[in-house]
């Protein structure tokens, strides 16, 4: 069976990305899950400056998932650069630089310092990190200007969606603007209380939930974009521990699926997944992972 898709005019060994955020900022960690199969990875979101985070703790695990506040702690455009130029030059597959932006000048400031990656995923989505450009999801004009200026200037361009607000307003400005894919979904505000000390145990506060428990919440959104923006590509992301969600995702729109918090177990975690879609399409007599992108619609 053919594992090979193509999202947006790129063409990926298997449909297998790493999302945004679990490598961090390492070319080690990014080569170490190339060589367990990953079809793409995506760099942690970077901004123009470098940025601390929050205090500690920034996760807390839980039976069925994770909270993370990790405040987008990065080492800026330039730096970044240097590290993607070096990401590309010793990993084969695609590279996905993730970028957080509040104006169309900063965004274009940042891809031009960054250079190599094959393609942008603009992160309209952080769940908690107000002010600085990953709050986007509840200026859809914004996004607009942002999208329309990247597009202009020749790039490939994934937007990352939460799964709050109206999202299915800011797809749509998105797609007016030349949007080449959608990645969804970022994380589920949330929280959690330590009962003992009688509060917040996250340094940040509020933090974004990932992991089992939001798996359904992904599945709808992509079916939702997939219902409203069928030759649009989206990269499902949310709660993929295994080949069923994988395919979950698949089934409801997807064309990639991204794997973030299920990497906590290792990074053997992709061949798993990919050993279950290739054995579900065999099983079920289909040709290739595209032959099933969005069937659940019909
Ligand atoms: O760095 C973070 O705290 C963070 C970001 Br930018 C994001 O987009 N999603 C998330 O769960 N955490």
């Amino acid at each position: 069976v053919e594992l090979s898709v193509e999202v947006a005019g790129l063409r990926l060994r298997n449909p297998v990305v790493v999302a945004s955020g679990v490598l961090g900022v390492s070319v080690g960690l990014m080569k170490r899950a190339e060589d367990a199969g990953a079809g793409a990875v995506t760099s942690k979101t970077v901004t123009l400056n470098p940025r601390e985070g929050y205090p500690n703790p920034v996760v807390y695990e839980l039976d069925y998932g994770l909270v993370n506040s990790m405040g987008l702690p990065n080492p800026g455009a330039e730096e970044m650069g240097r590290i993607l130029r070096e990401a590309r030059r010793v990993l084969g597959i695609p590279v996905i630089a993730s970028i957080g932006a509040s104006t169309p000048d900063e965004a274009l400031r940042i891809a031009e310092a960054l250079e190599g990656f094959d393609a942008l995923e603009l992160n309209a989505s952080c769940p908690h990190v107000k002010g600085l450009g990953a709050d986007l999801m509840s200026d859809p004009d914004a996004v607009y200007g942002i999208v329309s200026a990247l597009k202009s200037s020749g790039y490939r361009v994934f937007l990352k969606l939460s799964p709050h607000g109206d999202y299915l307003a800011v797809a749509r400005k998105a797609y007016s603007a030349g949007v080449d894919g959608f990645t969804a979904i970022n994380t589920a505000k949330a929280m959690v209380i330590d009962v003992y000390a009688r509060k917040p145990v996250l340094g940040g506060v509020v933090g974004g939930l990932s992991g089992r428990a939001i798996h359904p919440i992904a599945v709808r959104v992509v079916y939702e974009l997939h219902r409203e923006f069928p030759e649009v590509p989206v990269i499902g992301t949310g709660g993929v521990e295994g080949w069923v969600e994988a395919v979950e995702l698949i089934l409801a729109g997807a064309s990639a699926v991204g794997v973030g918090t299920a990497l906590k177990r290792g990074f053997e975690v992709i061949g798993e997944i990919l050993g279950g879609i290739e054995r579900y399409l065999r099983d079920e007599g289909f040709p290739s992972v595209e032959s099933i992108v969005g069937l659940a619609h019909k």
